[in-house]
């Protein structure tokens, strides 16, 4: 992937001041991003001073400039969960049915529990299920439905490899009838222990190509003496049956490697959140030389912004 000579294209700088505990934050991250009429929109994640999570909008005509709105995004049924709620963070964005849909992470008393809502002008959200079955996060919907079900891509927080509770190394694909109640089907990938990817989870929602859906992940080295180094991989998985993985990344396709991505409030870090593919809904089969802008949190504190094509994703995942 290519970094946007811009980059980082978002700080903590283009954050409106709103009053309150709403100034001078500390970092926005991790976006979910959609492209509707042709103007990108960015859900950020914006953490104030007392690491409390706020939910803001930006958007841009050209998906590299962005203009952030001087308001808070609202969550109705935030507080009307059935658990104590602390934050509500790394929104991915689908458009299913001709609803615009956002899956996040709920940390909650109780653990951290996927959340989806519904939300007719990217402004106002409202919670439609929360799923407390398992601990869970990067919840990624599919952006059509088939078999008469919702799909989802999204990582059980428990680690197969030494039973953590922490964080996960497997990638899950999971059905819905109706958005709230989520089966598992089958399990999509697993960490590789030693490598890039010793854990694992979705990044942005899938997105169709030819050949399958392509996948963006973030994957996690834990053996780094300095800390967990966090890096982005690709998945292509089977069209008709995306639990069948038909490639992989044998190495990452995006590594912290710029100092603003090197260093922040989390080093080492780019974590791919938002996609969009020029010209093309995600459901509709990409072109080999679509340009795939990526928008990925950097160091938990900016964000960045980076380019391929669904020709050099496949090619990744030939390796
Ligand atoms: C993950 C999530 C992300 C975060 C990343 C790096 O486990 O919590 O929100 O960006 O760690 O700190």
């Amino acid at each position: 992937m290519r970094r946007h000579p811009a980059n980082p294209i978002l700080t903590r700088e283009d954050i409106p001041d709103l009053g309150g505990s709403v100034r001078d934050v500390s970092s926005v991250f991790n976006p979910g991003a959609i492209c509707l009429d042709g103007i990108t929109y960015l859900l950020l994640r914006v953490q104030t001073r007392g690491r409390e999570t706020a939910w803001m909008l930006a958007e841009s005509e050209d998906g590299e400039h962005f203009t952030v709105r001087p308001k808070l995004l609202e969550i109705e049924g935030l507080s009307d969960l059935p658990v104590p709620v602390h934050h509500a963070y790394d929104a991915r964005l689908t458009r299913l049915g001709g609803v615009v849909y956002a899956v996040f992470a709920v940390d909650s008393d109780r653990g951290c529990h996927l959340a989806i809502a519904r939300t007719a002008d990217l402004e106002r959200y409202e919670i439609v299920g929360f799923d407390t079955s398992e601990e869970k996060r990067n919840g990624v919907l599919f952006p059509c439905r088939w078999d008469d079900a919702a799909w989802r891509l999204e990582r059980p927080n428990h680690s197969a490899a030494d039973g953590s509770d922490f964080s996960g190394d497997t990638i899950v694909l999971a059905r819905s009838q109706d958005l709230v109640t989520w089966e598992r089907v089958a399990p999509v990938a697993q960490g590789r222990w030693h490598y890039f990817d010793e854990r694992i989870g979705p990044g942005p929602p899938p997105f169709r190509v030819a050949e399958g859906w392509l996948c963006i992940y973030h994957g996690i080295a834990t053996h780094a003496a300095g800390g967990d180094l966090y890096q982005a991989g690709a998945l292509l998985l089977d069209a008709d049956d995306p639990s069948v993985v038909l490639g992989r990344s044998r190495e990452n396709v995006l590594e912290p490697r710029a100092m603003y991505e090197h260093v922040g409030q989390v080093p080492n870090v780019v974590f791919p959140s938002g996609v969009v593919v020029e010209g093309h809904a995600p459901h509709e089969i990409a072109a080999p030389d679509a340009r795939v802008r990526i928008y990925y949190g950097a160091a938990d504190t900016c964000i960045g912004l980076a380019t391929t094509t669904p020709a050099e994703l496949l090619a990744a995942c030939r390796d």
